[in-house]
Order: structure tokens, then sequence, then C-alpha cells
């Protein structure tokens, strides 16, 4: 019998079974089944029409420097397409003749990748292609037998590639399409930024997020979290023993997903800029993550003081104002670059946020760090505000011009430390194309609750891949159908609860799904048609009923958690992930109760409309009572207790006006006010208590006001007001 040079474990059993499948499994198919989407969306996709069967047996063909977490995803997506044994066997040695075959890695890992690309007709045209890049081929050989290739200008395309074909496997069959693609990312740096006040993230959960942001071919994670006190209040301080073991924990999973995890220390609460001893605890904290194997680091100097010095050196060296702040900074930066990222080859660029971290106007500051900073360091900018709704190509070009450095976006989205009453769950938009022109990359921030941010980072990785075919509704639907899992109740529960948290800085509209349904049945209302109930009804049926069908959808996992082996990012799970649950339970909560609230008072409507009176003013309480527990679902954070937001202005307006509705046609005339505003709450202080008749209580809001924000009250008829 032929023996393979095996590289890992195989079973005699398995080869020839390989064999017996190859020959008789035959050449592909010629049924073209079309190229599943890829996310995110590829560079140049061609449909080569056909498919490539997976055979129960098949063989990865691996050099000795082929990506190992490419290999992991590679057996991954064999195993769920049902293949019961793989074969690893070296580039150099004599390869299966029949059964699927997989190469992996490119001209740098794999000296058989080209010639097996040759083989089905694909060209080997990796070469120039920026770092990341790669072409996976899928086809059949002259001599009938089915080959992959996964070839990567460097590892990280190897497993960009991977992750590519996990996403072509066609849904339900052992096939995969016959399809070469050619593809690389348009910005260098694609990822997030943990940098928001508030509860940390679990290590766990950060676990999960690399393995989140290999799949999505993310390349960047700052640990930033403003809480951890070793990064802000107590910077200079080492990391105990304990805690530096759990970081090169985060290190490794980064590194196996190809993710960059940048370090980032914040001395300006305390720090003294000319101080040789504090620029050598800063460079000393930074060894203590090289030597766990960090190589990318950055210096936050947002949200400090750039008016009051911390020591009287920094007054008699720099001076004062903006401009004196600017030259303090750029002292202290130039000294890392030059004395730690100069003297540790393999460190990347060094990053700093400047203290004038939004807006593109020139200041003294800004001119400082553009005319003394060094070159070589990364200028992080929100954009032309701190959270913003838009970026325009122009102001990112500003934006690179004023602060002369290279600029990388920190993109204020989806952050909810500023909101902690929300979720912001909706799609990332409102960021111009052609602003790739003049960044480097962005990292996005997310919310506090890990899981919870995916459905928006997951448009930041489309984005910042292939900003010019981003397509946000695409990219969200698409990020929702993965996050819920198979179940097509899931998803639809998921859309639902998404949509009743859409409300942010970048789109202010809230539930614009629902909305426009509740609209339609005021319409057909008021002309009595009688569908119109029936139509909202099973609309609002859905969304009190949501929070448990996702929550049921979970426990068909049993002991499923967030938590996963590093080349499982290949798989999302069948069900919806328990951690975006845990994230967003009061949410869920708060979604089961409007929802009953406001089906309650579509059926006192209705009752009242056909003559059951009485069980019409049940309802109508009922409608209130709920209404008022929804009001008062809490989330509990490190600032405090906050009633959380779910659907406002939607929601809780249709049981408003709903009862309204009843007592006009009760005759009750009890003169109800409606509040209204476009603004957040700040803890329990609902708008409602404007129109409770209780001058103890009051709106009261945390969210600072913009054009077009508003706070009213609709006295519902004209009123004498005192
Ligand atoms: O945006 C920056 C550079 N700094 C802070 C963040 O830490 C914070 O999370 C966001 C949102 O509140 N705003 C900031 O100013």
């Amino acid at each position: 019998m032929y023996r393979f040079p095996v590289v890992s474990v195989v079973s005699v059993v398995g080869l020839v079974a390989a064999l017996l499948v190859g020959i008789e499994g035959g050449p592909a198919s010629a049924a073209p089944t079309g190229v599943p989407h890829i996310w995110p969306t590829p560079q140049t996709v061609q449909d080569r029409h056909g498919t490539v069967p997976i055979t129960p047996v098949a063989a990865v063909v691996a050099g000795p420097r082929s990506d190992p977490s490419a290999i992991g995803v590679v057996r991954t997506v064999l195993a769920q397409a049902g293949v019961r044994a793989v074969t690893v066997v070296g580039d150099t040695t004599a390869r299966p003749s029949a059964g699927l075959t997989v190469y992996v890695g490119g001209p740098s890992e794999n000296a058989a990748s080209g010639q097996a690309l040759h083989s089905i007709g694909v060209k080997d045209d990796v070469g120039g292609l920026p770092a990341g890049g790669y072409v996976l081929g899928i086809g059949t050989t002259a001599a009938g037998q089915g080959v992959a290739v996964l070839d990567g200008v460097d590892a990280t395309g190897t497993f960009y590639a991977a992750q590519t074909l996990r996403q072509v496997l066609v849904p339900g069959r052992a096939v995969f399409p016959a399809v070469a693609v050619r593809d690389w990312p348009v910005m260098a740096v694609r990822g997030t930024i943990e940098g928001f006040y508030g509860t940390p993230w679990s290590d766990a959960a950060r676990l999960d997020q690399m393995d989140f942001y290999g799949a999505h071919k993310m390349n960047a994670y700052v640990y930033s979290p403003k809480d951890d006190p070793y990064l802000r209040a107590q910077w200079s301080q080492a990391y105990p023993a304990d805690r530096l073991a759990v970081l090169s924990t985060l290190v490794q999973r980064a590194a196996a997903n190809h993710v960059q995890f940048t370090y980032a220390v914040s001395p300006g609460l305390s720090g003294c800029y000319s101080a040789t001893a504090d620029a050598q605890a800063l460079m000393a904290k930074f060894q203590s993550l090289w030597d766990i194997g960090v190589r990318d680091f950055a210096v936050p100097l947002d949200d400090i003081s750039y008016t009051a010095w911390n020591c009287p050196a920094d007054q008699a060296k720099f001076g004062t104002g903006g401009g004196a702040a600017g030259a303090a900074q750029a002292y202290l930066l130039n000294t890392v670059q030059r004395e730690f990222i100069g003297t540790h080859p393999g460190a990347a660029p060094l990053e700093m946020v400047p203290t004038e971290y939004y807006d593109q106007a020139d200041s003294p500051y800004k001119t400082a760090i553009r005319t003394q900073l060094d070159p070589g360091v990364i200028v992080e900018w929100t954009g032309p505000g701190v959270v913003v709704p838009t970026i325009a190509t122009a102001q990112a070009a500003a934006a690179a011009a004023v602060f002369g450095h290279k600029i990388l976006i920190w993109d204020n989205y989806p952050v909810n430390d500023y909101t902690t009453d929300r979720l912001l769950l909706g799609p990332y938009v409102g960021r111009a194309a052609g602003i790739a022109g003049s960044i480097v990359g962005i990292t996005a921030n997310p919310m506090i609750q890990p899981y919870a941010s995916e459905t928006s980072v997951a448009g930041v990785a489309d984005f910042t891949w292939n900003p010019g075919a981003y397509d946000p509704q695409a990219s969200w639907t698409a990020e929702l159908n993965d996050l819920a899992g198979h179940d097509a109740g899931a998803r639809a529960a998921l859309r639902t609860f998404a949509d009743l948290n859409y409300y942010s800085n970048l789109d202010r509209r809230q539930a614009p799904e629902l909305s426009p349904k509740i609209a339609a049945f005021w319409t057909a209302w008021e002309r009595g048609d009688s569908r119109a109930a029936q139509r909202l009804g099973d609309t609002l049926d859905a969304v009190a009923q949501a929070p448990g069908v996702l929550r049921a959808d979970a426990r068909r996992q049993p002991g499923a958690t967030g938590s996963v082996a590093a080349d499982s990012a290949a798989s999302r799970g069948s069900t919806i992930d328990p951690g975006f649950l845990a994230d967003s339970a009061p949410w869920l909560d708060a979604t089961a109760l409007w929802g009953q609230a406001d089906r309650a008072a579509l059926r006192a409507l209705v009752d009242v409309r056909n003559g059951s009176v009485a069980r019409g003013i049940t309802e109508r309480q009922q409608a209130l009572d709920l209404a008022k527990q929804a009001a008062v679902v809490t989330y509990h954070g490190l600032g405090g207790d906050v009633a959380v937001h779910v659907g406002d202005g939607v929601l809780d307006t249709f049981v408003t006006n709903a009862v309204g509705e009843v007592d006009r046609a009760l005759g009750i005339h009890a003169q109800r006010a409606t509040a209204m505003t476009s603004m957040s709450q700040y803890q329990t202080n609902a708008p409602a208590n404007m129109v409770d008749g209780d001058l103890g209580t009051f709106f009261w809001s945390n969210q600072t006001a913009s054009p077009g924000d508003y706070v009213g009250v609709d006295l519902g008829q004209v009123r004498t007001i005192d």
C-alpha cells in the first residue's frame, strides 16, 4: 500500500478510505450552485460554476511554516462538512492522488500551493497583494481530484483564506463551490479599542472576542479599559504576576487569531512629561508586556487636563497652554519612540491618542503634535466630534493634514458608556468610503457589553476590509443571522430585538421596522379596518415573545458558553450566543414587558370598540401596570443603576396613545398629557415624570443637547397651564 508521509495523526484505515472514496467520488459535479456570500465582501470572487465534493476522508498539505491556526480552521470546516479523517502531509512529499486535498499556505509557507492552484486552472497571483491578502482556489484537477488552495501572501492571508473557505461551504451539502477568490484588506488596521468607562470586559469575554475578530478578518485589539487601574490611576505600577499571566493568555489568543494585541498605558493623570523617571517607568511597563509577547504599544492621552501640570518642572520646561501640552507630550513620546520602539526590533509603530482627539481645526496643541512628534508615531482621532454620526472623506483628509501624522480612527461606536441605559445594536453607518485614503484604519470603541457589540463591530470589519462594497444593512442582517444561529425563529426574534435597540448618535431612528407598522395600524384603525388590529397583534406578540424565543434557543445547547478554542473561530454555534443573552438581560426583560404592555393596550382598544367595555377597562389597566414595570427595569453598572430603554418613543408611545384612545371612546376626559424627548434618560428620571402631576419628580437627561434634540409635552388638547 502507498504510504503518505504523515505530519499529524492518521489511521491506516483512513488512508484506504481516502483512496476508495476518491476513486468512487469521481469528478466534481457540474451543477452550478453559486457561491455563498462571504463577509467581509471580497475584492474579487470568480464563480467557476460547479461543485467540489468534500470526501469523507481528506488530506491537508502543509509546509513547515503553514499557519497552524489556518490548519485548525480547515480541520473544523472539514469536520463540519462530515469529513471523518484528515491526513496532514508535507509540502515536499508525495501527495494523495484521490479525495479532497486542501493546500494550506502561500509561497512563504507551502512549496506546493502554486502548482496546486495551477492544477485547477486558478492563477497564482498572490504576490504583490497587501499584508493579509490571499487567493483561495477551489476546483477539480484534470484527473478529477477535488482541490482547495489557501494561498496567503503571508500567514495572516492564509488564515483569512481559511475563514473564507469556512463561509463558502454550501449549507447542508458536503460540497464546496468551484471558485477563485482574490482578496485583500483595504485598511491595514481593522479592529476595536476596549477604551470605554465602566465595567471592563471579563477575560473570558476577551478571549471570545479574539476569536470573533479572527473570524471577521479583523486584526487589531487595543487593551485600554478606562477602569483598569493599572492603565491610568496606577499606570506606573508593575502588574502582579497572576495578572500578567492572564494578559499573556489574551496575547496568545490574539496571536492565534492574527490579531495584534496593543497594550495602551495612560500616564496623563499623574505623570510628569519632563521626568526621566516617569519615562523609564512607562518603558518598564511596556517591557513587562513585551516579555509576554506584546509588540504593539499605545499611549492614550485623552480625557486629561492640559491646563494643569502634574509637576512644576513641566511648567518650567514647556510653559503653559495647549501648545505647551503638545510639546510636553511629544517630548515624552519621542523618548519612548527612540528608547523603546527603536531598540526593540519587531515592535510596531507607536500609537498615541492626543488630548485634542476630535475635530480637525488647527490649534497650538495640534501644531505642536504636527511639528514636534516623531513622524513614525500614529495619531488616533475620533472624527469631527467625539461620537459622530458621519465622517466625510474631506474631514479625514483634513485631520491627516492638521495632525501631520498617520491617522488611526478611534470610532466611538457602539460604545455606550455615556448612555448606559441603552444597547446600541444598529448597523455601523455614516463613514464615507473615501476616508480610507487618509487613514491607516479604524479601531471601534465597543459597548460595555462585549457580545452585544458584535452586531455593529462586524460592520466595522466589513467596512474596513472593503469600504467601497460596504452595505450596512446587508452586513447587519448577515451578522444578526450569524449571531442568532440557524433557527429561523431565533433569527426573527433577534432582528425584532435589535430593531428595538437601533437608536444611536449614528442613526437617531428608533425601531425603524416596528414604527411604520404601528403608524400603518393607526391609519387603518381610523378607517375602521378590522384586520388592522390582528396584524399589529401578531407583530406585538412577536415583540413580547422575542426574549423568550431567544432564551429558549440558547437552552437548546446546554453547557454552551461564549468561550471557545482558537480553532473553533471557524464556526459560530447553531444557537444564539449565551454571551449575547447575558449582556442583554435587562433589555430583554424590558422588551418582554413593553411587548405585553402594548399587546394589552391593543386588546383594550379592540374590546372597547367591540363593546366589551368591562374587559377593555381591565386591559387598559394591565397595559398601564406593565408599562410602569417596563419603565423601571434596571441595568446595574459601575456608574450606578439606570432604567433601560427599549423601543422608546415607539413602544411607550403606543401604550399612551392607545390608552388615550380608549379613554376618549369611554368618554373619560383625563386631560392626559404626553411627554416626549429625543434625549436619553439619566437613571430613573423618565420623561413621564414631566407629566405625572408630581412636582418632586422630573425628567433628567445625561446627554448633551445637540441641534435637533427636543424635550416637550403634548397636552392632547388646548389647555390652560399653570
Ligand atoms: O474617545 C475617546 C478618545 N475617549 C473617551 C472614551 O474613553 C469614551 O469611551 C468615549 C465615549 O464616552 N468618549 C471619550 O471621550
